[in-house]
């Protein structure tokens, strides 16, 4: 059966297409610096967000009645299962992330659960074998279920962390059985409330233990995907302790985790922490921990993490800047933890909310390539740092300056100048390759 019979597999038409259901940008088969945008793009479809969200939000409920609706159980898990990969093919994306109860419904007990993802993950392995889409990642969902309510890994319930490292070993299995390229954490209520009724110090601990032995697990039954923590600051809890890439990499290399896991950085996390999206994949990439992206895009009016699909092209340029920069995403890949509005209800919008995140970063893609191969930005970064590369400057890096040293130095200058920064300017010259890309 079609659950989506009214649309065709999206083509790539070019930029001068008016086709509501063709790629504009994105041109899977164009190579670019020897590689296909599809190799290097990696997109990925989110599971929860296209094949199991209403549209609910806090105040209402869900909008979207999907051509499975009228199913329930595993009947809807199946039928679910057929639509994802009826929509991967048509769209032609590589891969694909889930977390289980994304894919099969939570039963009564956990051995009830495991069973309905049996069922589910045999079938799902069945569509793989004749299907291009690999899974870029999977998880174990431990924030919906009110088990949760204290934390997993961080809760004060002993019982609760038991259950949560039942479900990841089941994830685990179930990763390796579908040959996921990554494992991701999410710590959606890893964090606290109110510090009146917390031991931080213990839950700290504890989510270290738990990582530890998630990776012991995954080594010990063969299953070689990087693992990935996703951080985000806020929400569902105020406070979360993955915060951000700086303060879940000090928390990695406290717990001798850091050669364990990368990051999976999500564009909306990013800016609810404070940052902009490049930066955190800048920090990642510095410190040789990017490992996959969460491609959206938040609202600058809204204090939540709205999920958007990302239409920003700035946002996607300096992404793939970036990504570029990191010699590619590796393992990883672009998934879209996007949601279409409450208002684009239709299945039709699932289909032009993944078509303008793609060709936004397609067009992301062709403007980062050009600035890197004209050296825009480095050949000015080099030489704003210039100082560093002779006298007193490369003594400096070279560890061999100290204080009397430099003292010594200072004492003798008569005068200190600087340059501009050319903020404006450089701005200005990141407009043009956009325009030129676009219009060219
Ligand atoms: C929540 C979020 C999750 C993770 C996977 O904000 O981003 O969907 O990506 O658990
Ligand atoms: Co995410």
């Amino acid at each position: 059966m079609a659950y989506f019979e009214n649309i065709n597999a999206i083509k790539y038409e070019g930029a001068s297409s008016k086709n509501p259901f063709a790629f504009k940008y994105y041109n899977p088969e164009e190579v670019i610096n020897g590689k296909t945008m599809e190799e290097i793009l990696r997109f990925g479809v989110a599971y929860w967000h296209t094949f199991d969200a209403d549209g609910s939000d806090p105040f209402g409920v869900g909008t979207a009645i999907r051509p499975w609706d009228h199913l329930t159980g595993l009947d809807r898990a199946k039928a679910r299962v057929e639509a994802a990969f009826e929509f991967f093919e048509k769209l032609n994306v590589p891969f694909f992330c889930f977390h289980d109860v994304d894919i099969a419904p939570e039963g009564s007990t956990l051995r009830e659960s495991n069973q309905n993802q049996d069922i589910i993950v045999a079938m799902i392995k069945e569509y793989m074998a004749t299907s291009k889409t690999k899974l870029l990642w999977n998880t174990a969902n431990m924030f919906t279920n009110p088990r949760y309510v204290h934390g997993a890994a961080t809760s004060n319930n002993a019982d609760v962390f038991a259950y949560s490292a039942a479900k990841v070993k089941k994830a685990l299995e179930v990763g390796k059985e579908l040959g996921a390229e990554n494992y991701v954490f999410w710590g959606g209520r890893e964090g606290y409330e109110t510090l009146l009724n917390t031991n931080m110090k213990l839950e700290q601990d504890n989510l270290a233990r738990f990582f530890h032995m998630a990776v012991d697990y995954a080594k010990e039954i063969g299953f070689d995907a990087q693992f990935l923590i996703e951080p985000k600051p806020k929400e569902p809890t105020k406070h979360q302790y993955d915060f951000d890439v700086a303060t879940g990499l000090s928390f990695l290399q406290k717990y001798d985790l850091a050669d364990k896991f990368k990051f999976n950085i999500e564009a909306n996390h990013a800016t609810l922490a404070g940052h902009t999206f490049e930066h955190e994949l800048h920090v990642a990439r510095i410190n040789n921990m990017l490992g996959s992206v969460d491609a959206n895009q938040g609202d600058p009016l809204l204090g939540w993490d709205t999920d958007e699909f990302p239409t920003d092209l700035y946002s996607t340029t300096l992404a793939m800047y970036e990504i570029l920069k990191n010699g590619g995403l590796g393992r990883g890949g672009l998934n879209f933890d996007s949601k279409v509005r409450r208002g684009s209800f239709d299945v039709e919008d699932l289909f032009h909310a993944h078509i303008v995140g793609m060709d936004g970063f397609a067009v992301g893609l062709k403007v980062a390539n050009k600035l890197l191969e004209d050296r825009v930005f480095e050949d000015f970064i080099d030489d704003r740092y210039s100082s560093y590369n002779e006298g007193i400057g490369l003594e400096i890096v070279e560890g061999k300056a100290d204080l009397r040293k430099l003292e010594a130095y200072a004492l003798e200058l008569t005068e200190i100048k600087n340059q501009s920064g050319r903020t404006e300017r450089l701005k200005a010259i990141l407009n043009q390759y956009l325009l030129e890309t676009i219009t060219k």
